[in-house]
């Protein structure tokens, strides 16, 4: 019989894996594709090639991130949790590459294989695990903690289902299940030897310990087990490297093997899926809570995970208990993992045996809260029965807690009932509820909203009472987003012009593009900007046509409205204005006017159905007015389908006009309108969240302002708002609502759209209508400056050198100065 014979190995492995020369890039990813992806060059897809540069690059980080811990541990530092149900930190690799330094040697490596690294980079499929502004920022902070060397952990669920994938059906959208994990992960690792066990249900008992003290302990009635998986996330150039610990649910074998044994096959199984469950899935809803109960289960599920984590880690550093405040600052993402506040309690005294005194000083100077909206529906409560179903304990604990804090209450505010009951963590009236922002606030040392107006609203409306009996706890922080990402990353060709012109120093100090502030008079400078522009616009035009089969005019103005779909961000307002245009086009078909592209992008919550309304509409005026001759291609409309983190970093740069029109008042900070002014486009906005500063930063005159402030919204509705009587006397209006019901973009259906023009005929509760002549004056002041393109450059350039306050950077070091108090470190 003949000799079977074997090929030889292809590659020799590299020695230590943290060589960076491309020649040992080259060996390392062929390495990695042979004895991790299982295939080999020849053979290789483009998915598995990005799977061994991913592995290739993830093992240059691993010393790194060894090292910062060991450096951490050296130095003793307070370590910041960053507690949060959503990360949505975007594809990787390109971060990783820019962070590492290692996008030059690494392209070219790939290159010497055969391959293009952007299409590589073009294979990783996204985490989708966010929703959206709130899951957005998470990630950013990431990168700016490892950036500045604050030592920090991430805190959240690693959810096996992402936010959905979004398509778009005969104008509608449809939810397709987003399997991220199909070709598995590579930045992360699994560490299953820290995995943690989690309780649900059952009862509480007491009992009396060998002291003679009364204690109680909790049964839960199941319990399931947490696995963490680690995610290096790399500082820019910093050397750090902390962690993402995002936790996996699974069932505890050694538990349902009783009911197993015993016959119980059925229940068995229901306890497996149970835990399995648990981290299966992000809920799609960016601000409106239901009381869901597994939301409840995920949510004291990674909260549990991450304190008994951190308890782990302090009593392993050789700390006593008593000093874990000194040690750990959690920071609370929304009131989302706010349970944490009853769990800390319940660990340090049901489990380690503090006393309820003790247990609560530590409580209360280990976390902070940030809140995230205005919106008074979007406030969590629970209901108390199921509260108690699933927490049992934890509800006793809240009891205590609410008891205590109550009578503190009631020592300031003497017979204040009503304040009293206003402020109850539970809501006694009808059904009770427990509030959970109550709870974040009681439990917090410091609560803080995410722009100044938005802060000034907590303190006068939403939380007036907590402001006024503990105003010290209150601050702001105004949002940042990190430039690495959104300017770097995604926009290589105008960071090449800023770094030719003012060095690279940006990068960590966005300050630093100040110094472009003199080149806008440069009319050279301009011209090289309008040209990179251009260029830009060009790469999301072949976008556009490959995934919408719409082609766009990249010398048109592109003018965007991307973030999720919300009533209160007015999306519909937008599509006023393009029937606006449109019917004066359609009455003067030879009106001269400067031709501009409509983007719009974003994902509606499945069960929102006015937004999937808007949707609808916005894919029923495309249809019309793309494909009306008197069009002349001068208004062109379209909806980019399933709007991601990846889509985001293709459509900011390519932005002339950023939309940023929600009312005044509703949207808590924004921070898209920071990716798109740091990335030269001009801002068309309400003064609403962040947009205040931003106007103030970049210049009153370099930013399109409108509408109602929110001191004139609130006294409009409170004087009995009459949005009919707008439309009755705006004929221009009158005309785009009345287009709309004759089912002129409806295929003649006039109910299709009934539900969006009653209700901004009858209530307009956003003021839409008291908006609308304000928001087209505005638009025509756009158009007018937009054909005078030195002065619209002028000003583009100005917003991106005057952006340097909107650096996650900033915000990272104020939260580290006026709320963790943590020192950022070198390394050792
Ligand atoms: C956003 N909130 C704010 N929430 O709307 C936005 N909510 O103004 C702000 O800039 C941003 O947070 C960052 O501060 C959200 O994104 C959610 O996504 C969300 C998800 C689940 C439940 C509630």
């Amino acid at each position: 019989m003949e000799k079977l014979a074997f090929p030889a190995p292809i590659v020799q492995i590299e020695d230590d894996r943290t060589a960076t020369s491309v020649e040992a890039l080259k060996r390392a990813i062929l390495d990695n594709l042979y004895y991790i992806v299982g295939t080999t060059q020849a053979n290789a897809s483009n998915q598995e090639f990005f799977a061994a540069v991913a592995y290739t690059v993830r093992d240059r980080i691993l010393a790194r991130w060894f090292a910062t811990l060991a450096c951490y541990k050296q130095q003793d530092v307070r370590v910041v949790c960053y507690l949060s149900a959503e990360f949505l930190m975007g594809p990787h690799l390109a971060n990783n590459l820019l962070n590492l330094d290692l996008e030059e040697p690494i392209r070219q490596a790939v290159a010497e294989l055969g391959r293009d690294l952007g299409v590589i980079e073009e294979q990783e499929s996204e985490p989708g695990l966010g929703n959206g502004g709130l899951g957005r920022l998470a990630a950013c902070y990431l990168d700016s903690m490892a950036t500045l060397g604050v030592p920090a952990i991430g805190y959240g669920i690693r959810y096996e289902f992402g936010i959905f994938s979004q398509q778009i059906r005969d104008g509608w959208q449809v939810e397709l299940t987003d399997y991220w994990l199909r070709y598995g992960n590579p930045w992360e690792i699994r560490h299953p030897h820290e995995a943690v066990e989690v309780g649900y249900g059952g009862r509480t008992e007491g009992w009396t310990d060998s002291t003679g003290r009364y204690r109680v302990r909790w049964v839960p009635a199941s319990v399931v087990r947490g696995v963490p998986y680690n995610t290096p996330i790399v500082g820019y150039r910093s050397g750090i490297a902390n962690d993402l610990r995002l936790w996996r649910s699974e069932s505890t074998e050694s538990f349902y093997f009783d009911r197993f044994n015993s016959g119980d096959y059925q229940g068995a199984v229901a306890g497996k899926t149970f835990a399995e469950n648990i981290s299966k899935v992000l809920y799609p809803n960016d601000e409106e809570i239901q009381g869901k109960e597994l939301r409840l289960q995920q949510q004291y599920f990674f909260t549990s995970c991450a304190l008994q984590d951190m308890i782990r880690l302090h009593l392993r550093a050789g700390r006593q208990i008593d000093t874990f405040h000194e040690k750990w600052a959690i920071q609370l993402n929304d009131t989302h993992p706010s349970i944490g506040v009853a769990e800390l309690m319940r660990l340090l005294v049901d489990e380690h045996g503090l006393d309820w005194e003790k247990a609560w000083e530590i409580t209360s100077n280990t976390f902070s809260y940030t809140n995230h909206t205005l919106l008074p529906e979007a406030l969590e409560r629970w209901p108390r029965p199921m509260f108690a179903s699933i927490l049992p304990r934890h509800l006793e604990i809240i009891n205590e807690i609410n008891a205590r804090f109550l009578s503190e209450v009631r020592k300031h505010f003497d017979g204040d009932e009503a304040r009293v009951s206003r402020m109850s963590i539970i809501d006694e009236h009808g059904e009770k509820f427990v509030r959970m922002a109550n709870l974040a606030c009681v439990g917090s040392y410091r609560v803080n909203g995410v722009a100044a107006l938005h802060t000034e609203l907590l303190k006068k409306e939403v939380l007036r009472d907590f402001y006024e009996l503990w105003p010290e706890k209150f601050i702001n922080v105004t949002n940042g987003v990190t430039p690495r990402r959104w300017l770097a990353v995604s926009n290589p060709e105008q960071s090449a012009l800023m770094t030719r012109r003012v060095g690279n120093g940006w990068l960590n100090n966005l300050d630093e593009l100040k110094q472009l502030e003199g080149l806008a008079e440069d009319a050279a400078f301009r011209a090289e900007w309008r040209r990179v522009q251009h260029d830009v616009k060009v790469r999301l035009t072949n976008y556009i046509l490959e995934a919408t089969g719409i082609s766009v005019d990249p010398s048109s103005m592109f003018d965007v409205l991307v973030k999720r779909i919300h009533e209160y961000k007015r999306q519909h307002l937008k599509v006023l204005h393009i029937l606006t245009l449109y019917f004066r086009l359609k009455r003067k078909p030879n009106l001269e006017m400067a031709p501009r592209t409509f983007l719009f992008g974003g994902k509606a919550a499945p069960g929102y159905a006015m937004a999937k309304l808007i949707i609808k509409l916005i894919n029923s005026v495309a249809e019309v007015v793309n494909t009306d001759p008197d069009v002349k291609h001068r208004l062109k409309v379209v909806f980019l389908p399933d709007y991601d983190v990846s889509l985001g970093q293709k459509v900011y740069p390519a932005a002339d006009l950023s939309e940023q029109i929600s009312t005044a008042g509703k949207e808590a900070s924004g921070t898209g309108n920071m990716k798109f002014a740091m990335n030269g486009a001009l801002t068309i906005g309400t003064l609403d969240g962040a947009n205040i500063e931003i106007r103030d930063a970049v210049g009153h005159e370099n930013f399109f302002l409108f509408g109602l402030t929110a001191d004139q919204v609130q006294s409009t509705l409170a004087q009995g708002y009459r949005p009919r009587a707008i439309y009755e006397s705006n004929p221009f209006l009158r005309e785009v609502i009345d287009s709309i019901s004759s089912g002129q973009f409806s295929h003649r259906d006039q109910n299709l759209f009934r539900p969006l023009l009653d209700q901004l005929l009858n209530s307009d509760p956003y003021l839409l209508f008291a908006d609308y002549q304000s928001y087209i004056d505005c638009q025509d002041r756009v158009t007018e400056i937009y054909r005078d393109q030195e002065q619209w450059s002028r000003m583009a350039i100005l917003n991106a050198a005057r952006m340097g306050k909107f650096s996650s950077d900033r915000s990272i070091r104020e939260y580290s100065e006026n709320i963790w108090r943590v020192a950022a470190i070198t390394l050792c």
